[in-house]
């Protein structure tokens, strides 16, 4: 049976704000949790840390979609309290309380140090070795890692999404062969959420790109469809920033300019 009422955490973010608007359609009653305040009646407005709050707000939910976190990197001991503390305390909330289903947002930089595949052949299978290229990515490891063993201990299912980079439109090159679509992304939490025997499942989250550069039939095997290609916005961007260049540090791993000392921005 398909979850109905869902926990979405991380609410007030970027990609949170997103599937508030895009999630409802496909059926889910949502309740929004997050540190910062949500102009809502219903949303919760506390830490991860609030074990109280946190109890609250998983009572009567038949899933949980887990955004909440720091979304690049930071400091070791902010992400250690807000992804990794945040994680586990959000597991426990969900083991006491019985929910069965989360989908975790996961993220490219768990595998960022991978090196890129020339062309758009996705050949980045979704069990390569973890190369996290920042604490950020080492963080998402670490969730996965709760997730499978939140399965294999207690049964909670949970399928990993390594989202590429949900974003209106691509802004990079790079972009190209990561981007998700918000329409998309709606897809494939709505995929994660209702295939059934999940146990725990990594896939990566991305639109069906012609410059793909990993490997979607795990997502696809969820009954995910995507229905966006980047391509259209290829000759604009390359036009302005020109090609990934693979003399340039910044474009010969998947993570991009996380992996370089400091990370960069914009990536
Ligand atoms: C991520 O994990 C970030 O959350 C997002 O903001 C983008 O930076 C994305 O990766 C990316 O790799 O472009």
């Amino acid at each position: 049976s398909s979850p109905r009422t869902v926990l979405l955490t991380g609410a007030a973010g970027g990609l949170g704000t997103l599937m508030r608007e895009l999630l409802p359609p496909y059926g889910y009653s949502l309740r929004l949790f997050d540190q910062r305040p949500i102009d809502n009646g219903d949303a919760v407005t506390a830490e991860l840390a609030d074990k109280e709050a946190l109890r609250e707000a998983v009572r009567g939910v038949d899933a949980i979609v887990h955004l909440a976190g720091i979304s690049l990197e930071a400091p070791f001991e902010q992400i250690l309290r807000a992804n990794i503390e945040g994680t586990y305390h959000l597991y426990e909330a969900a083991r006491a309380a019985g929910v069965r289903r989360i989908v975790f947002a996961s993220s490219n930089h768990a595998v960022g140090f991978t090196p890129r595949p020339e062309d758009g052949s996705g050949a980045i299978p979704a069990d390569t070795p973890r190369r996290p290229d920042t604490y950020y990515g080492l963080s998402k490891g670490f969730g996965e890692d709760l997730a499978s063993l939140y399965w294999d201990l207690h049964g909670i299912e949970t399928v990993s999404v390594r989202i590429g980079a949900c974003e209106p439109e691509p802004t990079t090159v790079r972009m190209l062969s990561l981007w998700l679509s918000p329409a998309d992304c709606a897809r494939l939490l709505h995929a994660a959420l209702t295939a059934p025997g999940v146990g725990h499942t990594v896939v990566y989250g991305s639109s069906a790109n012609t410059r793909l550069w990993w490997d979607l039939s795990a997502a696809r095997a969820l009954g995910y469809d995507p229905q966006d290609d980047s391509e259209p916005y290829a000759a604009g961007l390359i036009a302005a920033q020109g090609e990934l260049d693979p003399r340039n540090p910044e474009h010969t791993h998947l993570g991009g300019a996380f992996c370089t000392d400091p990370p960069r921005w914009p990536y």
